[in-house]
């Protein structure tokens, strides 16, 4: 006989949104239990131990801004934290504040259903668990389902091949192997120059390439890190209210209205500053001019011709056909340098696709390449992939999954029409931002919906029709006034994935100006919600 549990509120995942989430509902005063697939917390970064991977958000701002205490015992080493550092700050946060009490670990939700008289939902998972709460939580990462694309003969290949978003805890020896890397997406571009140093040859499958900023990572020292400390509320301040969740100065001038000699200078210097510096603190109009989006996208391609040595390789490498930010841009720690080196060549495989998986490598229509070990950096089903994959289900068993099949549908990214008292941290159309930041802020716009129910002993908020109308039409929109839907196969639009509903899977207005939205529904009464007593 099952015995059935009974809580508060389930969270599903023990990522930065989960332990941000339960920490807020545990201020509230709710029992919570917080259901995670992984042994340990951590989401995306238990999961991408692949070697190379880091952040790419600066580690002053990757990091939880709700305890005072958090920020003044945790030391950065790096200006990007590599993946074991920044999955020991989410070991070290669950275990400074005790939360592994309330997470179930090893375990996964296999299914979420609404009860409609009860207004309860009945939460079970593939232990047997069957827990009924009033409060579900979806923080199930924005890039937490990894898709490997169905190349005829994987099964058959003699050598090891492995995934960079399920990358084993067991490290991987390169030494000596002839490694092949499938696709060059931020993943790829990190792991690449590190398995070029021991492997015997390296040979990437670039189908479309990136545009790849320079990271220029360092350590901090001692006073840097003082510094930091001393300042953080200068710190949050500035990334609260920025398009990007950052630290970062915003640019107010546009290219187009400086001369040419000086907008080089001004780029250079972005390029220098590294990171996503080059995008936000040179020009405010590389996003939405598309001349001054080709400047600054050409300043790159000559980067590359003059970094690359082989012109024929330093071509393939510049991208031609699409913007700059069209696609994600990585941060690169000596991408481009990497293709100097002797072991590494690269494949260009847009036009000859790669066909099939050999027992011994991997072939194009015309060509085939023995490898030892595969790679596959082949990315995710974003955004929306982890939670179509439950079976979630609101009023009158309507499945969310069926609902968002054309693309999702939200409002604020929070909540969805026919899902009562279902929330979602990060979301489809939340902000593409600097996470830790966004998350913030909507784990704090959930706790107070939630304090606002149990203070006025309300039942249940759900998301009205027309809102989910008007925030789709709004993020389209905002979009629109971009250079981003000319991107090419590009997971913000889910049209990375074959036969994946094209849709935009985030509010492109900024993550400041949404933490406004935000704040402006809950003060005018929690507009776009039906509240019930
Ligand atoms: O995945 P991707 P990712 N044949 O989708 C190629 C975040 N992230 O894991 O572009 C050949 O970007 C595909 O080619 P194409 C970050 O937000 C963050 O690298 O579709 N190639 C592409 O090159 C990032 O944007 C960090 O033509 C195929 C690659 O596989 C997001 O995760 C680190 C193919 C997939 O690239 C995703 O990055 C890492 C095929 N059939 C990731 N199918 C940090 O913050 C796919 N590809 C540090």
């Amino acid at each position: 006989m099952t015995t059935v549990e009974h809580r508060d509120a389930v969270v599903i995942g023990a990522g930065f949104s989960g332990l941000r989430m339960l920490w807020e509902l545990r201020g509230l005063g709710l029992s919570t239990t917080v259901i995670e697939a992984a042994p340990d917390v951590g989401g995306t970064w238990f999961w991408n131990r692949y070697p190379g991977a880091r952040t790419d958000s600066e580690s002053w701002v990757y990091a939880f801004s709700f305890s005072r205490e958090l920020q003044d015992e945790w030391d950065w080493r790096e200006r990007y934290p590599t993946q074991p550092e920044a999955l020991s700050y989410l070991r070290h946060v669950a275990d400074r504040f005790d939360m592994r009490r309330d997470i179930r670990f090893e375990t996964r939700v296999e299914s979420a259903v609404y009860h409609e008289p009860a207004n309860r939902w009945t939460v079970t998972t593939d232990g047997g668990a069957t827990i009924v709460c009033r409060y579900l939580v979806a923080a199930t990462g924005v890039l937490s389902l990894p898709y490997t694309p169905p190349f005829p003969g994987i099964e058959g290949f003699a050598g090891e091949s492995y995934v960079t978003g399920r990358w084993p805890e067991t490290p991987v020896d390169f030494t000596g192997q002839r490694v092949a890397v499938i696709g060059t997406g931020a993943s790829a571009v990190q792991l690449i120059p590190v398995a070029a140093q021991t492997a015997a040859h390296l040979t990437v499958f670039q189908r479309t390439p990136n545009y790849v900023l320079p990271a220029r990572n360092y350590n901090l020292g001692n006073e840097e890190r003082q510094a930091i400390r001393t300042n953080y509320d200068t710190i949050w301040k500035q990334a609260h209210g920025h398009f990007f969740g950052v630290a970062m100065d915003t640019a107010e001038r546009n290219l187009r209205d400086v001369p040419p000699a000086e907008q080089q200078r001004i780029l250079e210097r972005g390029w220098e500053a590294g990171g996503f510096r080059y995008i936000f603190e040179t020009f405010a109009d590389l996003l939405t001019d598309e001349r001054s989006n080709e400047v600054a996208a050409e300043f790159i391609r000559d980067r590359i011709r003059a970094i690359v040595h082989d012109p024929e390789t330093a071509e393939l490498l510049c991208p031609k056909d699409y913007p700059f930010v069209g696609k994600r841009p990585p941060l690169g720690h000596f991408y481009y340098e990497t293709f100097n080196r002797e072991n590494v060549s690269l494949v260009d495989v847009s036009e000859n696709p790669i066909t099939g998986i050999t027992a011994h490598g991997l072939r194009t229509g015309t060509d085939e390449y023995e490898a030892d070990m595969i790679v596959f950096a082949t990315g995710f089903d974003a955004v929306t992939g982890t939670l179509r994959s439950l079976d979630i289900r609101g009023r009158g068993g309507m499945s969310l999954r069926e609902k968002w099949d054309g693309g999702p549908r939200t409002h604020l990214g929070i909540g969805v029409d026919g899902f009562p008292n279902m929330f979602l941290i990060c979301g489809p159309q939340t902000p593409f931002a600097n996470l830790p930041v966004v998350i913030d802020g909507i784990v704090e716009w959930v706790g107070a919906a939630i304090r606002h129910l149990e203070d006025n002993a309300m039942t249940s908020i759900e998301a009205t029709p027309g809102a989910v109308e008007s925030w789709a039409a709004h993020i389209d929109e905002i979009i629109g006034a971009t250079v981003l839907p000319r991107g090419r196969r590009s997971w913000f639009l889910g049209d990375n994935i074959p036969g994946k509903p094209h849709a935009v899977l985030f509010y492109f207005g900024g993550a400041g100006a949404y933490r406004q939205e935000c704040r402006a529904a809950l003060e005018r009464g929690f507009e776009g919600f039906a509240l019930s007593a």
